[in-house]
Formats: C-alpha cells, structure tokens, sequence
C-alpha cells in the first residue's frame, strides 16, 4: 500500500489541480507590486487588470493566499453604518459582493440573513435611531425594530437576556456572510487568468524610495523595480510603513472568534449585541460562528485566550441559554489595524507611489469587493478614488475624522 501511494505522490499523471500559475521567479520590474495576497491584495490586482488593462502585476504574500485576516474573520457583510462616508462605501461592497459569485464564475456561498444590532439600553437604541436614519436617507434598508418583532423573526431569543433586557434592535435585512476564502481564491484565479502573478512565500524586505518616489521592492527572492506599491497587510501595516519611513496612527489589537461544533440550522439571522460585546451567526455547514470585541491593548499576536471563550460563552448563554451544552471545537485571532475613528485608511501617502489599504480595524472583509475596485482605481490614475477620500491619512492632521466607533458590530 505505500509503495501504491508513493507512485501516486511520484506521478506526473496525477497533478495537483491549481487554480493560479505557480511562478520559479520574479520578474525584473513590474506595473504594480501589491504587498498581501489576501482578499484586498488580490481584488486590487483583479481590478486593476479588468478595469484598466495593467496585468504587469505582482501581488506578494509572506505566507500563502488568504492565509491572514481573510481567512481569519467572521465574514459579516453589511452597509449599516454611522457616517454618510461609511455607509455609501459599505453599500457599493454589498452590491459588488451581490453580484460577485457570477463575476467570478465561483460559487462564494454569498446568503442574505439580516442583521440585528440589539440594543439593550435606550442610549444604544438612541444611536440605531441615528444609524438607521443615514441608512434609509442613503438608500440603505435598515429600521429600528421593538421586542415583539425581534421574537417573531428570531423566535429562540430570550428576550430578558440575564440581567440586561433586549428594548429594541436595528435590523438590516440585506446582511448576510459569505465563504470567505473562496472570495480570495476567486479572486486570485480572476487576476491569475488576466495574466497577474502571485507569488506567495515571498517575503518584503525593504521598499526603495529615491527623492520621495518608489523605484523598487526587495524581497527574499530577490529585487524588483517598480513605481507603484500598494500595501494590503492589515494587521501587519506598521511593518511596511516603517519600511517607507511613514508614520500613521495605526494601533494593533487582537480580535479573537471561536466556532461550535455543527448543530441543525435554527438561527438564520446574523445577531449582534453591542452592549454584551457579542455577534454570532450560523454558517452553511451549522456550526455557530461567534466574535467578541478587541482585545483591549496592542499586541503584535495570533494568540488565543481562554478568557475569550469564557466571556463571550456567557453572553451567548444569556441570549441562548439552550445552548449550554455545546461544544466550541476551534478558536483563533487576527490582528486588527485599528484607527482613532474606527474608519479605514486608504489612498495615496506623502511617499510618491506609494499607497495604503489599511485601517480595516474589525471590518476588513465586508469591505474586500469595494476596496479592490477603489485601490485599483487610486494606483491607476494615482488620484484618491471618490470614495475613500474620506478616508485618507491626512484627516487626522486636518481634523476631517469619520467616527464609525458608533456602527462597530460590538462596542469597544
Ligand atoms: O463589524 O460586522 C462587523 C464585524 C463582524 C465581526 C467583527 N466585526
């Protein structure tokens, strides 16, 4: 039996399937290099191939696709947000997410829940009201509801919830989750196949900057000459900043998620409470899918705590108290990039050609398709996409913030 194995391992009649080109070197320069093949690297490579026909692309990962934050989320998708910048950006990632599977050819398990923010006290139902005003005045469906309608549409939710009563909740009915690793992989095979090259295991050492203008990137495997470089790191943004000599207000914090073992489906909305810092939603295969808020202090770390679990199990349980004998089988943090307004940061920087998608905070994926299209954009005409101008690093010298602490799926 092994030996039949090690002639199937031997085989060239047996190759692996891949879904993008494997590359033995780099080329000599480069159109663009974009820093983290994860689902933001990989969408601005898509676009800026599809949309403005430059395929002389790299897109550059120290580990492998969508091994980082894409892989490591929650994959919550929804357009309530507080501020005008904030919902109209959200918006056009949900109608691009909407439509994604079929652009892509691949079939990304996009499905459409509803959302609910439960507010347990009247000063969070005093920010819903507010949130849910920008929303319908933007175009986006998303109302204040009472505890009556909460227990018609999510009947196993107890609605005393321990010691802190649900008093109303937002609900946003185009909320949905998505399989979040198919979007990097679908993206991946869409850059690959306009002839974009991603190399993974490809480290970024140093970022050559001559009077203020990118000329080129080092890597382990060796130098590129380039003009334009996009950074699409999360977590690990403060790294290659320092690597131009920029500064930004970036902090990094953990953000931790767990998963249960798979349960029948009984809960199809996606539930939020930003009082009991708590989201949860069930995904396709039944197993609950849960997340607190930030762990409060930087750390540079992936690691996971047993404190997590335990806080975020009894808040579960007040919600779900049925839920007392299920098992949690997998737990795991990301990093989170996070801003002193809780908005993304996005665009050109003061280092010609070099440019920042970053800032993602704990609402990075919801936000893949529309970054991609932005970026790709801001690299093409090197002019700050309309979009998320809002959302560039000089705000915080100009005093222009977008507070969206207020629209965070959990409080901070
Ligand atoms: O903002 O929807 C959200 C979210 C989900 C997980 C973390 N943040």
């Amino acid at each position: 039996m092994p030996l039949r194995l090690l002639r199937f391992g031997l085989s060239s009649h047996y190759p692996e399937p891949r879904m993008f080109r494997q590359h033995d070197r780099l080329a000599e320069s480069y159109d663009a290099v974009i820093i983290g093949a994860g689902g933001h690297g990989l969408a601005a490579a898509y676009y800026l191939a599809r949309d403005y026909g430059l395929t002389r692309v790299a897109v550059l990962d120290k580990g492998y696709l969508g091994g980082g934050n894409t892989g490591r989320n929650t994959a919550i998708v929804r357009a309530n947000y507080l501020t005008p910048e904030g919902v109209r950006f959200y918006q056009e990632s949900l109608r691009l997410f909407r439509e994604l599977s079929q652009e892509l050819d691949y079939n990304l398990f996009y499905s459409e829940r509803g959302h609910f923010t439960l507010a347990h006290t009247d000063a969070t139902l005093r920010t819903m009201r507010w949130r849910a005003e920008v929303n319908k005045h933007l175009g986006v469906d998303s109302r204040l509801i009472d505890p009556d309608e909460i227990q018609r549409i999510c009947p196993y939710l107890d609605l005393e919830c321990g010691h802190t009563p649900i008093v109303g909740a937002l609900y946003h009915p185009p909320g949905a989750i998505v399989r979040h690793d198919a979007v990097a992989w679908a993206y991946a095979r869409g850059a690959d196949r306009r002839g974009v090259e991603i190399h993974q295991k490809t480290a970024v050492t140093g970022i050559d900057v001559r009077d203020g203008q990118v000329v080129g990137v080092s890597t382990d495997r060796g130098y590129i000459r380039t003009r334009r470089v996009l950074s699409a790191v999360a977590g690990y943004t403060p790294r290659i900043t320092r690597l131009v000599g920029l500064r930004t207000p970036l902090v990094i914090q953990p953000l931790q998620a767990c998963v249960t073992e798979p349960l029948k489906p009984w809960l199809d909305p996606i539930v939020v409470s930003a009082n009991l810092h708590l989201y949860v939603s069930q995904s396709s295969r039944g197993e609950l899918v849960m997340g607190a808020s930030l762990d409060p202090y930087e750390l540079h770390s992936e690691r996971s705590t047993l404190d997590f679990v335990e806080g975020l199990a009894g808040h579960l349980l007040d919600l779900f108290p049925f839920l007392s004998e299920v098992k949690v089988n997998r737990q795991w943090a990301g990093m989170s990039d996070m801003t002193p307004d809780f908005s993304p940061l996005m665009g050109k920087t003061p280092v010609r050609g070099f440019y920042l998608d970053s800032g993602w905070g704990t609402w990075g994926f919801k936000a893949t398709p529309v970054c991609g299209a932005t970026m790709a954009y801001t690299l093409a005409h090197d002019e700050d996409h309309e979009l998320i101008r809002p959302f560039r690093l000089s705000r915080f010298a100009e005093y222009e913030l977008v507070g969206e602490k207020g629209a965070a799926s959990v409080g901070h």
